[in-house]
């Protein structure tokens, strides 16, 4: 059978049976379809459940053990995921995300307005990723957030070294005894989101786990499931927690950007989570310290481990 491309996606002509003319070569503008014999080629159900769940087991083993877990897939997690997984290719990265959708306070929590306020010079970071914007002068305007969040959600998912696992939370973190009789971060415990948020009106319902030598932990300013791991560390006596301040956008996003880094060891806090141990102003909807937050969090990655 022969092979041609409609617009990227690969079809067996013979096998999908989308052409009058089988000896067509089909262009990406040409495309025609016989909508009277148009017909998929078949399928058995189990194909299709093994087709998913045999990657995603394999996935599970594989980031079982990772280099790094971000945890919380907002604009600085996916941020810290791109500039980590494109300069280091060699290091495995899983992305732990408690919703199905991904893009946290960027996308699915809260942008009603629909365009994106970045302050500059977060727009280096958008020219890098090719998307347009209207510069106004001391910060630039993206048309859209979901453009923005679906562009780099994108950029990161085609990286080969990088996993996310969406609808899944962590819910706990992992800690080791270091030989210098200190404790640190080293890796995450994970659940269906789900089943996460049943806990208390079933028995136990196990966890899995990713070991990793890093975690950047960008789970948002505290909520229902933000600052996830800044309040775990909190309940242990591990560091302080300072509430978020009220808003002030200038103050905000300098200080959100300068504390970037390791709070505990093993454990790199980026975006507004920060706020909630140096008790930084909320910013509201002005971006451009999620993605400048991110870029150091991956940056410290680099220098604390030297991974
Ligand atoms: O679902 C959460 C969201 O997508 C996810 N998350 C939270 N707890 C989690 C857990 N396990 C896994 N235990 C978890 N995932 O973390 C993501 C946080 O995204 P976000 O957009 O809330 O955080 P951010 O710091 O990247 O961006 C903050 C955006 C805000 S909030 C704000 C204000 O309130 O003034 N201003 C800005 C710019």
């Amino acid at each position: 059978s022969t092979t041609t491309t409609i617009k990227q996606i690969p079809i067996t002509m013979k096998t999908a049976n989308v052409f009058n003319d089988e000896s067509k070569v089909a262009t990406a503008t040409d495309a025609v379809y016989d909508w009277d014999s148009f017909k998929f080629a078949p399928i058995r159900e189990s194909q299709v459940s093994r087709a998913m769940t045999k990657r995603y087991f394999a996935d599970l083993d594989k980031y079982a053990e990772s280099d790094i877990v971000i945890v919380g897939a907002g604009s600085s997690g996916l941020t810290a995921a791109y500039i980590l997984a494109k300069s280091r290719p060699d290091l495995k990265i899983a992305i732990v995300e408690a919703n199905v959708a991904v893009g946290g306070g960027c996308f699915l929590g809260g942008q009603l307005f629909s365009s994106m306020v970045l302050r500059k010079p977060a727009d280096t970071f958008i020219k890098e990723l090719g998307i347009d914007y209207e510069d106004e002068g001391n910060f630039i305007v993206v048309k859209h957030a979901a453009l923005f969040i679906t562009k780099l959600c994108s950029k990161v998912l085609e990286l080969p070294n990088v996993k996310l696992f969406n609808a899944t939370c962590v819910e706990d973190l992992i800690t080791r005894k270091t030989s210098e009789g200190g404790i640190r971060v080293a890796g995450v415990v994970t659940n269906w989101t789900l089943v996460s948020m049943h806990h208390d009106d079933q028995s136990c319902m196990d966890p899995n786990t990713i070991n990793s030598k890093l975690i950047i932990s960008c789970t948002g300013h505290d909520g229902p499931m933000g600052a996830f791991c800044v309040k775990r560390l909190v309940s242990q006596g591990y560091i302080k927690r300072n509430q978020m301040g009220c808003l002030d956008m200038n103050l905000a996003e300098d200080s959100i950007v300068k504390n970037t880094r390791e709070v505990f060891p093993g454990l790199i806090v980026a975006g507004m989570e920060l706020s909630e141990c140096d008790s930084s102003n909320r910013m509201g909807p002005t971006f451009g310290a999620m993605v400048l937050s991110g870029v150091k969090a991956a940056e410290e990655a680099l220098n604390v481990y030297d991974l």
